[in-house]
């Protein structure tokens, strides 16, 4: 019975952590913007004014994508769908920043959506607007001024088999004398782990320690047997 009961909390174990493995995998393809082809992400629907740099900073490999690069407006979107399951939560994160050469107070400014299903027509499950005005560090019309990056996280609840991740450029015109783009990188949406999931693993563990048997040995020697005393 013991042994079977250990077995039985095993098997938990295994698959809780299968689980959770498949829970936390990534998502997003080529969030990081590491493949281009012709300038634009691979992976990744892109339309409007934007493209791949590996020359304006970026915070994960070696490429970043630059909204309105070249001193043009602000125009640029890029969407990707990917497989959800419904009424489950995700985490979306990122990392946005603001390429400036001499402008330091114009704002880059990303609008984040997720719709539900494949497209802009489902239900928007997640509606955010992130914004930057930090002046770059380097020195003023240096073309290779680093752009300052922050991490942001949303999460939302999928609604369906389907979403759908949108990111578009609402930032400030450019007013001449040095350019600035909005910079994205390292795209990530995983499942969010959750709270019963993790409790059912510690429970597991638990109840597989507690019916354990103890696997040490006395090296005391044995007390010796004691005869009965014959009666006189
Ligand atoms: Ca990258």
């Amino acid at each position: 019975m013991t042994r079977l009961l250990c077995c039985f909390a095993a098997l938990i174990i295994i698959e809780s952590s299968v689980s959770l493995k498949t829970a936390s995998a990534e998502l997003i393809l080529n969030g990081s913007f590491e493949n281009a082809t012709g300038g634009l992400p691979d992976n990744w629907t892109a339309t409007g004014n934007l493209a791949v740099s590996s020359s304006q900073g970026e915070t994960d490999g070696t490429n970043a994508l630059a909204f309105s690069i070249g001193n043009v407006p602000s125009n640029g979107a890029i969407s990707q769908s990917f497989a959800t399951i419904a009424d489950t939560s995700y985490r979306l994160s990122f990392d946005f920043g603001k390429y400036s050469i001499n402008q330091p107070n114009e704002v880059a400014r990303l609008q984040v959506d997720v719709f539900d299903g494949t497209g802009f027509g489902g239900s928007q499950i997640l509606n955010q607007l992130v914004s930057d005005a930090t002046p770059s560090t380097g020195e003023p019309n240096s073309t290779d001024s680093p752009s300052v990056y922050s991490p942001f996280q949303f999460d939302f609840t999928a609604s369906g088999t389907t979403s759908t991740l949108r990111f578009s450029d609402f930032s400030d015109a450019q007013s001449g004398g040095g350019g600035f783009d909005a910079m994205l990188d390292h795209v990530r949406v995983a499942a969010v782990p959750e709270p019963s999931s993790l409790a059912l693993v510690g429970l597991s563990v638990f109840v597989f320690l507690g019916r354990r048997k103890p696997q040490f040995t006395s090296t005391l020697p044995s007390a010796p047997v004691q005869k009965p005393l014959l009666d006189a």
